[in-house]
């Protein structure tokens, strides 16, 4: 394999597509090494094979707003790779939704679902549909449009969506409810991240931001550390953010900073549970601010245009957006004393990020290992509506405690190296890789 031709050759066919790109490259430089010495996945040419999605669907929603005036929106699936099962992803709803940023996303996931020792394939989808700002009830027409073309392409045994960015539990349950009037169909797995009244899992909400600190806890036990007392700054204040804050916090760490778009906020005593109770209030508030968290809770600051970045901690934890923690932010986290950072968000950290965490021998984790407890307890959802039961969160816990060790297992056996130290980039992506590749090499060309 050459990465730079192949990166060519990718380039000029998704010319500007910056994202996704990204993605790849990333992927392809760790997996090189161990790729060519398999001349069999050469032969089949998997890794042509593999960069490229299945098939992507693009469809136009239409919908009414309050003031009763039509509205636009594009929505799309890409069904990125079946070789371990059916397609699995979220659908992201956010204004700069467009089809480099799925592909980069179906892409991560397709290898992250890999890792979670369950049979699903990659997905991901969405919309340019700004959720800010608007009313319930517009919220649940778009997600009914939206429906109304997604049904086409998804089912139980082919494609189940979940929520991402700006789609959570009350997007999930106006998309099911739709689902079902359209296609008759009332099997509760078509998707996942219901309510548990109607098949959502217990602590599915929570499973992305738990599994993510069950995993840095096993990170840092590999490296004699512990994770109690220490300083912990999550950044964004949706359903990821709230998870990692609330397992972060109950582990004995100190969360002392939360942002959004708007700036951030410091929170020098450790978020309370009420604080954390308080991140889903602002988050399903639609108005994508953090300043009223400061104005709620006094004893804490508000700083306008700063990034959660700016604060002195421990451990720093992505929970947005990609790309929101770049090489300028991974200096100044270096400067004031951060030892460890886990991607909690989908490729938070850009590249120059990541060479300088791992440049300076910190601890960091990439997303497609870290977040993958979302998507592993969608999966355990998903066996719990097949099997029409629904398990305790006792039980559920404890799978997603097993499933997040053997992530962090597979990073060290393939990440470890010459020196004895782990590179997590590296043990994640060939570990992904290596399982979709072989799944694909022995299903033949198709
Ligand atoms: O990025 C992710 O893994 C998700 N948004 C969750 C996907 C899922 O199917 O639960």
């Amino acid at each position: 394999m050459n990465v730079n031709q192949l990166m060519g050759d990718l380039e000029k066919r998704h010319p500007g597509e910056s994202e996704y790109l990204q993605a790849v490259k990333e992927v392809l430089e760790s997996i090189e090494e161990v790729y060519n010495q398999h001349p069999e996945y050469e032969a089949a040419r998997i890794v042509e094979r593999i960069v490229e999605p299945d098939r992507v669907f693009t469809f136009k929603v239409t919908w009414i707003d309050d003031a009763g005036v039509p509205q636009v929106n594009i929505g799309y699936r890409v069904q990125f790779n079946s070789a371990i099962g059916p397609y699995k992803g979220g659908l992201r709803f956010h204004k700069a939704v467009n089809p480099s940023m799925l592909k980069f996303l179906g892409f991560e996931q397709t290898f992250k679902n890999a890792l979670t020792t369950l049979p699903m394939g990659g997905a991901k989808g969405g919309s340019d549909f700004d959720p800010t700002g608007k009313s319930n009830a517009e919220i649940m027409r778009f997600c009914q449009a939206f429906m109304l073309e997604l049904w086409h392409n998804i089912g139980v045994d082919t494609d189940v969506p979940a929520g991402d960015v700006g789609v959570g539990g009350r997007e999930i349950g106006f998309m099911n409810g739709m689902y079902q009037k359209l296609a008759r169909q009332y099997h509760t797995g078509v998707l996942t991240g219901k309510g548990e009244t109607w098949g959502g899992s217990i602590l599915r909400p929570e499973a992305t931001g738990y599994g993510a600190l069950y995993f840095v806890e096993y990170m840092l036990r590999r490296a004699g550390k512990d994770i109690k007392g220490k300083t912990v700054v999550v950044s964004g204040f949706g359903n990821v953010a709230w998870g990692a804050a609330q397992k972060a916090t109950e582990l004995g760490a100190k969360v002392i900073g939360v942002s959004g778009p708007d700036g951030v906020v410091l929170i020098p005593d450790g978020m309370t549970t009420e604080m954390i109770d308080y991140l889903p209030v602002l988050r399903s508030s639609n108005q994508n601010i953090v300043e009223p968290f400061a104005k709620k809770f006094p004893g804490t600051t508000f700083t306008a245009g700063k990034k959660a970045w700016s604060i002195k901690c421990d451990i720093a934890l992505p929970c947005a957006f990609q790309n929101e923690l770049n090489g300028d932010d991974a200096a100044e986290l270096l400067k004031n004393g951060t030892w460890c950072c886990a991607e909690v968000s989908n490729m938070g950290c850009t590249p120059e990020a990541i060479h300088a965490f791992q440049k300076a021998g910190i601890l960091f984790a990439p997303g497609k290992a870290v977040n993958a407890g979302g998507v592993a307890t969608s999966g355990l959802e998903m066996t719990q509506n097949c099997m029409h039961i629904s398990w305790a969160g006792q039980e559920v816990d404890e799978k997603l405690h097993f499933i997040m060790e053997s992530i962090h297992e597979a990073c060290v056996k393939f990440g470890t190296g010459k020196d004895g130290k782990i590179d997590y980039v590296k043990g994640a992506n060939i570990a992904g890789f290596m399982k979709v590749a072989q799944a694909m090499l022995e299903q033949g060309t198709i």
